[in-house]
């Protein structure tokens, strides 16, 4: 097996389960008028026959105990008949129940929209994936966030900017022609977790992307996606006009750039109804953007909201701002540029926030525009690609990151004030509301370079319908689906999965320290490191080591990033006493005999928690050379392999730190620790020609 099928690999169950299973689906009872009906009826054969091992029986009446009826009062008489309340489920919702239909036992997947229909029939699947009783269904779902998107940082060229799977899976040179059917299993796999939109093109973008050429082949992809629920989104780029449109500015205020943007959206939606909307970087590292004209981000972001609003779409603009400036403290300036700006923005502008105030890196504070714009609907952008994560061969699942902030308390209405609450749009009462995740999706066979990063497109879709949902049940789903329901290996590779993330701030970038990747590549260690042109990419300038002590002062005392957060959390990390110590040098600038809770000195805690996170990772792969047999050998040796190679990794990071920061801290190594196996020298001669760039 070659990790192809995703979670959505349909092998045969156990005959004692298919057994079961069989009694509940026996036949089919559904339309077949609409695209979105096709696919669903399609997707539960493939689904039932590959499981059960044989297709249930299609009919236009129930006829048999175990009937499967799906769709809509208003596709169906005969659910229209069955009156059952479908009021809360909205337009993506649906309702999966056991009822009894002219004197026979069946089951029902019920939404007021085929599209939640769709969604009801993966739920059911998913149900017999991992082993749940079906013959007494009574649930409901809907999802609590209205846009569900996966951002593709693809180039035209193929290339994937932080893509570790290969190249870009849109194939312009064959589109619109050649429909590769990749695009419908891409399509199915996002519908099975809710994903409702893609933006096809990378925020970096080129404005090729909206010439009259490429929108053809990207409304061929949107007709693909269309009966799966999937809108298409571009990135535009905000210069646009003037390289594609031959006028002397973009300044948002023009009334020529105006037009040329209604002119463009109207383009589009000719050939795209449903187009979703624009993705904009803008005035971020070198992206042209208002500012150029010095216009301000809403002017940016309205004009295009202006173009779109009359066609349903949405401008996505994005946070993801700092400035050249040295001195000033880049966490810090999302946050400066666009809090005034709240209540400016068109009712269709969301604002795209990064988790964190610097750049996805293992750990960080949640962001703190998370509850400071109540009038701004504001999207979350998680990575799922591991830029700062051991690209494709660390096994690291992320469905522990993405819940710790979106649990995380912005205090802002009181207690409980989540960010999840902030996204979902409930804490503020926004309509509008989204979050995306940058793809992890290339052209590798397994889709994501590795078995394992699946999970972490599977979380983000799962997260994104439901951002209150454990990761850990979530990890449970995924390997179930993905490998077997077998505990003895469930148990386990879950077990490994949770803790997995936690092993990687370990030996990357432990107790609040960020950024200390390779320049440019952001491949492994380069604490040391100060040769990028920009000081806030170096990461010298993150970790503040020197003699005295090591970390980021942030507080009141330092660059003061604690204020802008809500009072009663300011107060929190503003003192060193207080801030959890997870987060104690992101906060903090602290001598390296700082007492730690433990009582041990930083210092100490700093190279244990290195160690840890490397003994972390030769356990997984002693769990995992314990589970040969019960998978098949490709996958399974596979992930062996990448465990080996985290495993040096994991090792290399650890000895390269401890040995820099030894270097600078001037500290024995405390006694227990083994030391760096190599010299300082060579940790920082090492150099990578074959790394995945930018
Ligand atoms: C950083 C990446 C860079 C992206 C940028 C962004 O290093 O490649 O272009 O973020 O999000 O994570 O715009």
């Amino acid at each position: 097996e070659d990790g192809y099928e995703l979670w959505l690999r349909y092998h045969p169950l156990t005959a004692g389960q298919a057994t079961i299973y069989r009694i509940d689906a026996s036949q089919l009872v559904m339309g077949s008028a609409t695209p979105t009906q096709r696919v669903t009826r399609e997707e539960l054969q493939r689904g039932l026959l590959g499981l059960l091992g044989q297709a249930p029986s299609l009919s236009d009446t129930v006829t048999r105990d175990g009937a499967i009826i799906v769709g809509t009062p208003a596709s169906s008489p005969l659910i229209a008949r069955l009156r059952l309340d479908t009021a809360d489920l909205g337009h993506e919702g649906y309702l999966i129940r056991h009822v009894n239909v002219d004197g026979h036992a069946a089951t029902v997947i019920i939404a007021n929209d085929d599209i939640g229909a769709l969604y009801g029939a993966f739920h059911f699947l998913r149900l017999l994936q991992t082993d749940q009783p079906i013959a007494h269904l009574d649930l409901r779902d809907s999802p609590r966030v209205k846009l569900r998107v996966l951002d593709h940082w693809d180039n035209l060229d193929g290339s994937v900017e932080r893509g570790y799977a290969g190249t870009s899976i849109w194939d312009w040179f064959k589109l619109p022609d050649w429909l590769a059917p990749r695009y419908t299993d891409y399509a199915r796999a996002n519908a099975s977790i809710g994903i409702n939109g893609v933006v096809l093109n990378n925020v970096n973008a080129t404005p090729q992307i909206l010439t009259p050429v490429y929108l053809e082949k990207v409304a061929a992809l949107a007709n693909v996606f269309r009966p799966y629920g999937i809108r298409v989104y571009l990135s535009a780029r905000f210069s646009a006009p003037i390289e594609i449109g031959g006028l002397k500015t973009a300044d948002p205020l023009d009334p020529q750039v105006q037009q040329w943007w209604r002119t463009k959206a109207g383009e589009i939606y000719k050939l795209i109804p449903d187009f979703g909307g624009f993705l904009v970087k803008a005035n971020s590292e070198g992206q042209p953007g208002p500012q150029d004209y010095g216009r301000t981000h809403a002017d940016g972001a309205n004009m295009l909201a202006d173009a779109l609003a009359p066609h349903g779409g949405v401008v996505m603009w994005r946070a993801f701002v700092y400035s050249q400036s040295a001195s000033a403290d880049r966490a810090k300036q999302a946050y400066d540029e666009f809090k005034s700006l709240d209540g400016h923005f068109r009712a269709n502008v969301l604002l795209q926030v990064k988790n964190g105030p610097i750049d996805f890196q293992p750990r960080e504070p949640f962001n703190p525009l998370f509850g400071a714009m109540p009038k701004t609907p504001l999207m979350m952008e998680f990575q799922i690609t591991k830029e700062y994560l051991g690209f494709a061969t660390h096994l690291v699942y992320l469905g522990p990151l993405y819940e710790e902030v979106l649990s995380a308390d912005t205090m802002t209405h009181g207690k409980g004030s989540t960010v999840a609450k902030v996204i979902d749009g409930t804490l503020d009462n926004h309509t509008l509301s989204g979050i995306a995740g940058v793809a992890n999706i290339g052209t590798d066979q397994n889709w994501s370079g590795s078995v394992f990063n699946q999970a972490n497109w599977y979380v983000f879709g799962r997260l994104a319908w439901n951002p209150t949902q454990s990761s850990r049940a979530i990890a449970d789903d995924w390997v179930r689906m993905t490998f077997t329901n077998d505990v003895a290996f469930v148990k386990p590779v879950v077990d490994m999965m949770m803790g997995s993330r936690e092993a990687a701030v370990d030996y990357m970038t432990p107790l609040g320290l960020h950024h200390l990747m390779g320049p440019g590549h952001h491949y492994g260690p380069a604490p040391w490191d100060a040769s990028e042109p920009r000081a806030d990419w170096r990461p010298v300038y993150y970790h503040r080591a020197d003699s005295e002590g090591i970390g980021f002062d942030r507080t009141r005392s330092g660059s003061d990033a604690v204020d802008q957060y809500e009072p009663s959390i300011a107060a929190q990390f503003n003192d060193v006493k207080q801030t959890p110590e997870e987060l104690l040098l992101w906060f903090h600038h602290v001598s390296w005999d700082y007492r730690m809770r433990s009582g041990q000195t930083l210092w100490y805690e700093l190279v244990a928690h290195y160690t840890q996170g490397v003994d972390h990772v030769m356990q997984m792969r002693e769990t995992w050379s314990r589970l040969d047999g019960y998978i098949d050998t490709e996958r399974y040796q596979q992930t062996a392999t990448f465990l080996a190679i985290q495993e040096r990794e994991a090792q290399w990071w650890r000895d390269a730190c401890i040995a820099y920061f030894q270097s600078i801290s001037g500290r024995p190594l405390p006694p227990g620790f083994a030391p760096p196996q190599h010299s300082l020298k060579y940790y920082e001669s090492l150099s990578f020609p074959y790394v995945p760039g930018h």
